[in-house]
Protein backbone atom coordinates (compact mmCIF):
# COMPACT_ATOMS: atom_id res chain seq x y z
CA UNK A 1 0.00 0.00 0.00
CA UNK A 2 1.53 3.82 -0.42
CA UNK A 3 0.00 6.60 0.31
CA UNK A 4 -0.51 8.88 -2.98
CA UNK A 5 0.43 12.77 -3.58
CA UNK A 6 -2.97 14.94 -3.83
CA UNK A 7 -3.27 17.50 -6.72
CA UNK A 8 -3.68 21.10 -5.13
CA UNK A 9 -5.95 23.56 -6.79
CA UNK A 10 -5.42 25.00 -8.79
CA UNK A 11 -3.46 22.13 -10.61
CA UNK A 12 -4.59 21.89 -14.06
CA UNK A 13 -4.34 18.35 -13.88
CA UNK A 14 -7.59 18.29 -11.65
CA UNK A 15 -9.34 19.38 -14.72
CA UNK A 16 -8.53 16.45 -16.72
CA UNK A 17 -11.53 14.22 -17.71
CA UNK A 18 -11.45 10.49 -16.68
CA UNK A 19 -11.69 7.52 -18.75
CA UNK A 20 -14.15 4.53 -17.82
CA UNK A 21 -12.19 1.15 -16.46
CA UNK A 22 -12.53 -1.40 -18.86
CA UNK A 23 -11.84 -4.09 -16.74
CA UNK A 24 -11.97 -4.30 -13.07
CA UNK A 25 -8.44 -5.89 -12.40
CA UNK A 26 -5.32 -6.13 -9.82
CA UNK A 27 -3.50 -2.85 -10.94
CA UNK A 28 -7.22 -1.35 -10.37
CA UNK A 29 -7.59 -3.39 -6.72
CA UNK A 30 -4.09 -1.99 -5.66
CA UNK A 31 -5.41 1.88 -7.11
CA UNK A 32 -8.30 1.00 -4.94
CA UNK A 33 -6.42 0.45 -1.38
CA UNK A 34 -3.81 3.34 -2.08
CA UNK A 35 -6.64 5.70 -2.79
CA UNK A 36 -8.73 4.58 1.07
CA UNK A 37 -5.31 4.68 2.77
CA UNK A 38 -4.74 8.09 1.21
CA UNK A 39 -8.07 9.04 1.97
CA UNK A 40 -7.87 7.65 5.72
CA UNK A 41 -4.95 9.48 6.16
CA UNK A 42 -5.93 13.09 5.12
CA UNK A 43 -9.43 12.43 6.81
CA UNK A 44 -11.54 12.89 4.49
CA UNK A 45 -14.70 11.42 3.35
CA UNK A 46 -14.18 10.82 -0.21
CA UNK A 47 -11.53 10.59 -2.53
CA UNK A 48 -11.36 10.67 -6.56
CA UNK A 49 -8.64 8.97 -8.53
CA UNK A 50 -8.23 12.35 -10.23
CA UNK A 51 -7.01 13.91 -7.11
CA UNK A 52 -4.36 11.38 -7.20
CA UNK A 53 -3.64 11.88 -10.93
CA UNK A 54 -4.44 8.74 -12.21
CA UNK A 55 -7.72 9.98 -14.67
CA UNK A 56 -9.93 6.50 -14.58
CA UNK A 57 -12.65 6.42 -13.44
CA UNK A 58 -12.73 5.20 -9.61
CA UNK A 59 -13.95 6.53 -6.33
CA UNK A 60 -13.89 5.03 -2.65
CA UNK A 61 -15.60 6.82 0.25
CA UNK A 62 -16.27 6.51 3.53
CA UNK A 63 -18.93 8.00 5.41
CA UNK A 64 -19.35 6.47 8.70
CA UNK A 65 -18.10 7.66 12.11
CA UNK A 66 -16.16 4.42 12.52
CA UNK A 67 -14.50 4.93 9.68
CA UNK A 68 -14.97 1.18 8.66
CA UNK A 69 -17.24 1.20 5.96
CA UNK A 70 -15.73 1.54 3.03
CA UNK A 71 -17.22 2.06 -0.72
CA UNK A 72 -15.69 1.72 -3.83
CA UNK A 73 -17.27 3.05 -6.94
CA UNK A 74 -16.01 2.25 -10.22
CA UNK A 75 -17.12 3.64 -13.61
CA UNK A 76 -20.38 5.46 -11.42
CA UNK A 77 -23.37 6.35 -13.53
CA UNK A 78 -26.32 8.55 -11.61
CA UNK A 79 -29.54 7.21 -12.86
CA UNK A 80 -31.53 9.09 -10.85
CA UNK A 81 -31.26 12.90 -9.19
CA UNK A 82 -34.58 13.81 -6.69
CA UNK A 83 -34.72 17.34 -5.01
CA UNK A 84 -32.24 19.29 -4.01
CA UNK A 85 -29.95 20.50 -0.80
CA UNK A 86 -27.45 23.07 0.10
CA UNK A 87 -24.20 22.03 1.82
CA UNK A 88 -20.99 23.33 2.84
CA UNK A 89 -18.20 21.29 1.13
CA UNK A 90 -14.66 21.19 1.74
CA UNK A 91 -12.17 19.32 -0.64
CA UNK A 92 -8.97 17.90 0.14
CA UNK A 93 -7.34 19.37 -3.07
CA UNK A 94 -8.57 22.92 -1.69
CA UNK A 95 -7.67 22.93 1.87
CA UNK A 96 -9.05 25.19 4.12
CA UNK A 97 -11.80 26.31 2.05
CA UNK A 98 -15.65 25.62 3.05
CA UNK A 99 -17.88 26.82 0.87
CA UNK A 100 -21.87 25.76 0.35
CA UNK A 101 -23.18 24.29 -2.53
CA UNK A 102 -26.52 23.34 -4.12
CA UNK A 103 -27.08 19.87 -4.86
CA UNK A 104 -29.67 17.14 -6.22
CA UNK A 105 -30.63 16.09 -2.29
CA UNK A 106 -31.37 12.50 -3.28
CA UNK A 107 -29.53 10.30 -5.87
CA UNK A 108 -29.67 6.72 -7.34
CA UNK A 109 -25.65 5.38 -8.55
CA UNK A 110 -25.22 2.27 -10.18
CA UNK A 111 -21.40 1.47 -10.11
CA UNK A 112 -19.14 -1.33 -10.65
CA UNK A 113 -17.70 -2.47 -7.09
CA UNK A 114 -13.95 -3.55 -6.97
CA UNK A 115 -14.98 -6.67 -7.76
CA UNK A 116 -16.55 -5.80 -11.05
CA UNK A 117 -19.69 -6.56 -9.57
CA UNK A 118 -22.55 -4.13 -10.72
CA UNK A 119 -23.91 -2.18 -7.33
CA UNK A 120 -26.78 0.47 -7.08
CA UNK A 121 -27.43 2.82 -4.30
CA UNK A 122 -29.61 5.37 -3.21
CA UNK A 123 -28.51 7.99 -1.05
CA UNK A 124 -28.82 10.83 0.60
CA UNK A 125 -27.25 13.43 3.25
CA UNK A 126 -23.91 13.72 3.24
CA UNK A 127 -23.32 10.41 1.21
CA UNK A 128 -25.46 11.89 -1.55
CA UNK A 129 -23.28 15.29 -1.51
CA UNK A 130 -20.10 13.18 -1.57
CA UNK A 131 -20.93 10.55 -4.86
CA UNK A 132 -22.04 14.16 -6.34
CA UNK A 133 -18.70 15.86 -5.17
CA UNK A 134 -16.51 13.11 -6.57
CA UNK A 135 -18.34 12.10 -9.93
CA UNK A 136 -17.47 15.91 -10.56
CA UNK A 137 -13.99 15.37 -10.05
CA UNK A 138 -13.76 12.55 -12.35
CA UNK A 139 -15.43 15.37 -15.10
CA UNK A 140 -12.36 17.68 -14.05
CA UNK A 141 -14.87 19.50 -12.28
CA UNK A 142 -13.75 20.87 -8.37
CA UNK A 143 -16.47 21.97 -6.34
CA UNK A 144 -15.30 26.12 -6.28
CA UNK A 145 -16.35 26.38 -10.00
CA UNK A 146 -19.98 26.33 -8.76
CA UNK A 147 -19.09 29.68 -7.01
CA UNK A 148 -19.09 33.29 -8.19
CA UNK A 149 -15.93 34.24 -10.31
CA UNK A 150 -15.02 36.92 -7.34
CA UNK A 151 -15.02 33.90 -5.19
CA UNK A 152 -12.68 32.08 -7.05
CA UNK A 153 -10.35 34.13 -8.11
CA UNK A 154 -10.01 35.00 -3.91
CA UNK A 155 -10.00 30.87 -3.38
CA UNK A 156 -7.04 31.06 -6.57
CA UNK A 157 -4.55 33.26 -5.02
CA UNK A 158 -5.53 32.72 -1.29
CA UNK A 159 -3.82 29.03 -2.15
CA UNK A 160 -1.12 30.14 -4.36
CA UNK A 161 0.07 32.33 -1.84
CA UNK A 162 -0.33 29.40 0.73
CA UNK A 163 1.99 27.02 -1.61
CA UNK A 164 4.73 30.24 -1.77
CA UNK A 165 4.96 30.12 1.76
CA UNK A 166 5.24 26.71 2.22
CA UNK A 167 8.30 26.46 -0.36
O1 LIG B 1 -13.47 15.04 2.98
C1 LIG B 1 -14.35 15.62 2.31
N1 LIG B 1 -15.42 16.16 2.93
C2 LIG B 1 -16.52 16.69 2.27
C3 LIG B 1 -17.42 17.44 3.00
C4 LIG B 1 -18.53 17.99 2.40
C5 LIG B 1 -18.76 17.77 1.07
C6 LIG B 1 -17.87 17.01 0.31
C7 LIG B 1 -16.76 16.48 0.92
S1 LIG B 1 -15.66 15.51 0.00
C8 LIG B 1 -14.17 15.77 0.85
C9 LIG B 1 -13.06 14.87 0.31
C10 LIG B 1 -12.76 15.25 -1.11
O2 LIG B 1 -12.16 16.23 -1.45
N2 LIG B 1 -13.22 14.47 -2.03
O3 LIG B 1 -13.05 14.76 -3.33
NI1 LIG C 1 -12.89 16.91 -3.43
Amino acid sequence: MAILKILQYPDERLHKVARSVENVDESIRSLVRDMAETMYAAQGVGLAATQVDVHKRVIVMDVSESHDQLRVFINPEIISKIGEEECEEGCLSVPGIYETVRRAANVTVRALNENGETITLEADGLLAVCIQHEMDHLLGKVFVEYLSQLKQTRIRSKLKKRLRETM
